[in-house]
């Protein structure tokens, strides 16, 4: 195969990540299974593998091949993942529409790689005014899970307001949970609660991943609970006057919020090659409202 055609880089970080993998003793072909298994062409990890091997060889007979430990959050090119269970509708013989928990929800479109699936018809339009009803009063500037710490932060790429509302809080809440959970055929319990954003004009949520990055030395306190997350659904209260799209830079893709509608997408291992970056871009006119169902690999209680 005519590896040129593959336009896959090799950073620096996995070939230091290789580099340590040797050091630990780790089979080459073991390597390349997990370089693979984080979404590398085989003969690209190949090729990587021999050719960090060879030079790290020849740096370290050259008296100068020290290489240097990672640092945190330099891993992730490198860092292999085994693929978990996601969340994922039943989308079987073509489905435009699926009845969750009893409600009709179309299916508008979807996408393999990133998996990324949109839903139109999720809420109702009364179900929409009612959460930003509950939320508004209990708006304050958004945080986000530190996973330096494991803490919260307020985070000035993300210049929304936001506020969480505890599973089940209310009757309307817990209704909707269990239609997301039909839905994407996951546990209730394995959600997190709801959260409500509100992004004023200009206000918009920069690229990101939604699952904590294992390099972070913060992560594994927040996966105590729940573990990973494995999947997202952004739902949308309004449709925004101007602006404020739901994108994928890595795909290319951008959904235009429209009240009711939802999309989701799922990450089977904490890695950029989900293609799962995305963001909020900013809004132009008008207003947005979110809510967001993020999914953990177990329970998150
Ligand atoms: O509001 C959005 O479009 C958006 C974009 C990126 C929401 C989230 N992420 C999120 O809640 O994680
Ligand atoms: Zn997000």
């Amino acid at each position: 195969m005519n590896t040129s055609a593959i336009t896959q880089v090799v950073t620096e970080e996995l070939r230091q990540w290789i580099v340590a993998q040797a050091q630990a003793g780790c089979m080459p072909e073991d390597v390349v299974k997990a370089m693979v298994a984080s979404g590398w062409h085989e003969d690209v990890a190949v090729e990587a593998l021999e050719q960090t091997l060879r030079e790290h060889l020849q740096a370290l007979q050259a008296g100068t091949g020290v290489s240097p430990p990672l640092r945190p959050g330099q891993a992730e090119a490198g860092v292999a993942q085994a693929a978990a269970a996601v969340p994922e509708p039943d989308l079987q013989e073509g489905a435009t529409v699926i009845l969750a928990d009893g409600h009709p929800v179309q299916v508008l479109m979807s996408l393999r790689l990133p998996r990324v699936v949109l839903f139109g018809g999720l809420l109702t339009g009364d179900e929409c005014d009612a959460l930003i009803a509950l939320a508004r009063p209990r708006l304050a500037r958004s945080e986000t899970v530190d996973t330096s710490t494991g803490g919260t932060e307020v985070n000035t790429s993300r210049t929304s307001d936001g506020m969480f509302f505890g599973r089940g809080e209310t009757p309307l809440i817990d209704r909707i949970e269990r239609r997301i959970a039909a839905l994407v055929n996951w546990p209730v319990e394995s959600g997190e609660g709801l959260q409500i954003l509100r992004y004023r004009p200009g206000a918009q949520y920069e690229p990101h991943h939604d699952y904590f990055d294992p390099a972070k030395p913060g992560t594994p306190r927040i996966l105590e609970r729940g573990g990973q997350r494995v999947g997202t659904l952004v739902m949308y209260l309004n449709t925004p006057a101007r602006g404020g799209d739901t994108v994928f830079p890595s795909a290319g893709l951008g959904i235009g919020p429209v009240r009711g509608g939802a999309v989701f997408f799922s990450y089977d291992r904490p890695h950029a090659s989900t293609l799962t970056l995305h963001g909020g871009a900013p809004v132009l006119s008008g207003e947005k409202w979110v809510a967001t169902k993020w999914l953990r690999e177990q329970s998150f209680d």
